[in-house]
């Protein structure tokens, strides 16, 4: 379960209708090109919190039905619904997904005592594992080295997607959780977050970007730090000037630009204008 996994993206049609076909696209993509370890289904980077349950399924079956068992595949199955957490998990595992993730309970200021009985009831209710999708920036859930190691104690919750930036935290879970995988969320800080020896990334630029991700990885692996460097700052370049444009609008456009049918995001996520489809098309080509 280690190495390079894209935050899959899901192309939407101009009404935001799953086009399946687009999604097939992109999945080859990822597995084709970019040539990733592994996909972490209907994450952020899906648009997963604006799809319901019926359209969550649909991306879990159409995604296992595309990969067969060519590389990993993680689904992300976290709501503050849990019930529609605890039947996604069920949904994926009898699918065949080889380990499961959730965000950590969001919108209400959940307690300790409330996430871990969040965790523990999705993952004692299914056979498989789970991995803690942890991003504070956008859950507003901070938790502490010490909480993170209360949720471990459970053995089938195995790793945690830890999407933040504090360095400290990522290098004390590290030494103090040598068996649990730690994957890196922020592809701008892969390279900092690998010297820490973390066991793989997951991310949304792995999508047109997965090559040099695993440049990155493979060569921090190696104490290759200033070829890896290079690489980075050459991936941070990119990575400005998709997030300065949009960014999840651009990674469809880029994709687009290479041929792969990505669609649209949902709304209320906006359109691109003209103007900034024209500059996504020309990061696409000085970049990729
Ligand atoms: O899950 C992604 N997070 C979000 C990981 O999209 C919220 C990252 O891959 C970022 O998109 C990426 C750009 O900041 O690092």
């Amino acid at each position: 379960m280690d190495g390079i996994f894209t935050a899959l993206m899901v192309s939407y049609d101009q009404d935001g209708t799953i086009n399946e076909q687009g999604l097939r696209e992109i999945i080859r993509y990822n597995i084709d090109v970019c040539k990733v370890d592994g996909l972490y289904v209907n994450g952020s980077t899906g648009e997963n919190f604006m799809l319901s349950t019926e359209e969550k399924k649909e991306v879990f079956r159409i995604v296992k039905d595309e990969v067969k068992d060519q590389v990993k595949l993680i689904a992300q199955v976290g709501s503050i619904n849990l019930n529609e957490a605890i039947d996604l998990a069920k949904y994926a595992t009898d699918l065949g997904y080889d380990a499961l993730s959730a965000v950590t309970p969001f919108y209400y200021k959940f307690d300790f005592e409330e996430i871990k009985h969040y965790y523990n009831s999705i993952i004692n209710s299914v056979d498989n594992k789970m991995i803690i999708y942890s991003i504070p920036f956008l859950t507003g859930v901070n938790m502490s080295l010490d909480q993170f190691a209360e949720l471990f104690e459970n053995e089938k919750i195995i790793g945690v997607k830890f999407t933040a930036g504090d360095f400290y935290l990522l290098e004390r879970m590290r030494k103090k959780f040598p068996s649990k995988l730690i994957y890196a969320g922020f592809d701008e800080m892969l390279l900092p977050a690998a010297v820490l020896g973390i066991d793989g990334a997951i991310g949304s630029t792995y999508n047109v970007n997965g090559q040099r991700a695993k440049q990155i990885y493979e060569l921090a692996k190696q104490g290759e730090i200033e070829q890896a460097k290079e690489i980075q700052h050459v991936t941070n370049d990119l990575i400005s000037e998709i997030i300065e444009n949009g960014l999840y609008q651009t990674i469809k456009e880029i994709l687009k630009d290479k041929g792969v049918n990505a669609g649209f995001c949902r709304q209320p996520m906006k359109r691109l204008s003209e103007e900034k489809v024209a500059i996504a098309k020309d990061i696409s080509k000085k970049y990729l």
